[in-house]
């Protein structure tokens, strides 16, 4: 009687485990990136290259026309304003935030990392750096490469999570921070989407097991 008394116990501890095992491999799934999906194609990939003519105002998002043979969009063809997107980041105008906007694929959790820089190091205010979801900020850093600068450190490597819809604009904005000069910015994006394994018939029924180990037992101990 005890040892299959053991082997209950066993079994049941062993299937709670292995579902257990099952949840936590929750899994991330790359959705996008932006250096490497970067394109003289407006729209490719979910991706847009634009500039706010607001500040702040996403709805005023518009999309730059002029594609730079030599590799960046740009609002105009003469500078200034210097409103332009390359593959790794930006220069943003004196108003005008430069802005790289990717639509979501995805509904659920994302996890959106990168590298933010100022890659010019006068002393002149840095940038800043900001990601919106559907005109919400949801991130926002100061980066300014003068040696000892009181704004901001001269890079930060980023990362947040957070909930979006499919459809929802993801933007990347390189705000001047007042002026417009030396603003040489890199801002980079990969998204990951987090996965949640739906447990499958397989799990439920190593459920349905552990729990009908642990009620024989319960039997058993009042016997
Ligand atoms: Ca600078
Ligand atoms: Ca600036």
């Amino acid at each position: 009687m005890m040892k299959r008394f053991t082997r209950v116990a066993r079994l049941s501890v062993l299937c709670i485990f292995t579902l257990l095992f099952s949840y936590a491999t929750a899994y991330a799934v790359p959705v996008a990136d932006s250096v490497s999906e970067f394109s003289s194609v407006q729209g490719q990939d979910d991706w847009y290259y634009g500039y706010y003519t607001t500040p702040g105002d996403y709805s005023t998002f518009m999309q730059m026309t002029l594609f730079d043979p030599a590799g960046w969009w740009e609002e105009s063809s003469t500078q200034p304003p210097w409103t332009v997107l390359w593959d790794t980041g930006g220069h943003p105008g004196s108003i005008h935030w430069a802005v790289r906007r990717w639509v979501s694929e995805t509904t659920g959790t994302v996890t959106i990392s990168g590298l933010l820089q100022d890659n010019d190091p006068v002393l002149m205010g840095g940038v800043v750096g900001r990601i919106l979801v559907d005109g919400v900020e949801v991130f926002s850093q100061v980066v300014d490469a003068y040696p000892g600068s009181t704004y901001g450190p001269p890079s930060v490597n980023y990362s947040i999570t957070v909930p979006v819809s499919l459809g929802a604009y993801v933007d990347f904005a390189i705000d001047a921070n007042g002026y417009e000069g030396y603003d040489n910015t890199t801002f980079t994006a990969t998204i990951d989407a987090a996965v949640t394994p739906v447990p499958e018939p397989a799990t439920l029924l190593l459920l349905g097991s552990g729990l009908a180990g642990v009620a024989v037992l319960r039997r058993r101990f009042k016997n």
